[in-house]
């Protein structure tokens, strides 16, 4: 069974619907079930799946408080690490912080990455593989994160395995596209579709994934070719993986 979460703003849970109906007519999943609401708080008891499509990414800490994954892998334009109040920027950093998961690893993102100690951001138990080079400020001077671009796919995959351990929830924020993709709301990153599926594709090979979400779906994907393709394509390699 595949479960939509359509929560938050319209634009959010009409681009979720529509992406429930697009699956179905292209034959990718038989039927779904729809939890529909405004707030997390309203919303009425997640379904246990291991497939899910959300729109706003606050609803990933739902999840995890129903699937209770302990290990989590998010691949995200943004770390979502910021830590002022619970929404779609911050929720890995309260999910952190009230232990829901115990440890995550944050792959794809050019956005909210902690350059110097006095960041904001949470860092603790997390590990951060950015897109693209990024420095950060230690005790012992700038160190350049694990990222996509020098050190590949597998460089960063099998990092995040000796940190995380064999099993994990996988959340995909389709915002980790580059912004011609036009799917989800905000700030779009620096992939294409085909270096998304090939780390999609190495998580599988590297973990067992227990559960997965594909998030950040806005009604942008109805006026977009290439988000759609890039829809369908991210679903099926999710599927794969699990299976
Ligand atoms: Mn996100």
């Amino acid at each position: 069974m595949v479960t939509l979460i359509a929560l938050g703003e319209a634009p959010n849970r009409e681009g979720v619907k529509y992406v429930g109906r697009l699956l179905v007519r292209e034959g990718l999943v038989d039927d779904f079930r729809l939890v529909e609401a405004l707030t997390l708080q309203g919303l009425p008891g997640i379904p246990e799946d291991k497939c899910y499509i959300v729109g706003e990414h606050l609803a990933t800490y739902g999840i995890l408080k129903r699937v209770k994954p302990g290990r989590i892998i998010s691949v995200d334009a943004h770390t979502d690490l910021m830590h002022d109040y619970l929404d779609h920027g911050s929720w890995l950093a309260y999910a952190l912080e009230e232990r829901v998961v115990e440890r995550a690893a944050v792959i794809g993102p050019v956005l909210m990455i902690p350059a110097t100690e006095k960041s904001r951001l949470w860092t603790r138990r997390v590990r951060i593989y950015p897109a693209i080079p990024r420095s950060r400020k230690t005790g012992r001077g700038w160190r350049t994160y694990v990222n996509l671009r020098s050190h590949g796919v597998l460089g960063v995959v099998e990092d995040a395995r000796r940190y995380l351990g064999p099993a994990i929830y996988l959340t995909v924020d389709l915002d980790v596209l580059r912004p011609e993709y036009r799917i989800a709301r905000f700030q779009h990153g620096e992939l294409c579709l085909e270096e998304l599926l090939e780390l999609i594709e190495a998580i599988g090979e590297v973990f067992t994934v227990r559960a997965f979400d594909m998030a950040e779906i806005s009604d942008r994907v109805k006026k977009s070719q290439l988000g759609r393709r890039a829809v369908l394509e991210v679903f099926q390699a999710l599927k794969e993986v699990i299976e």
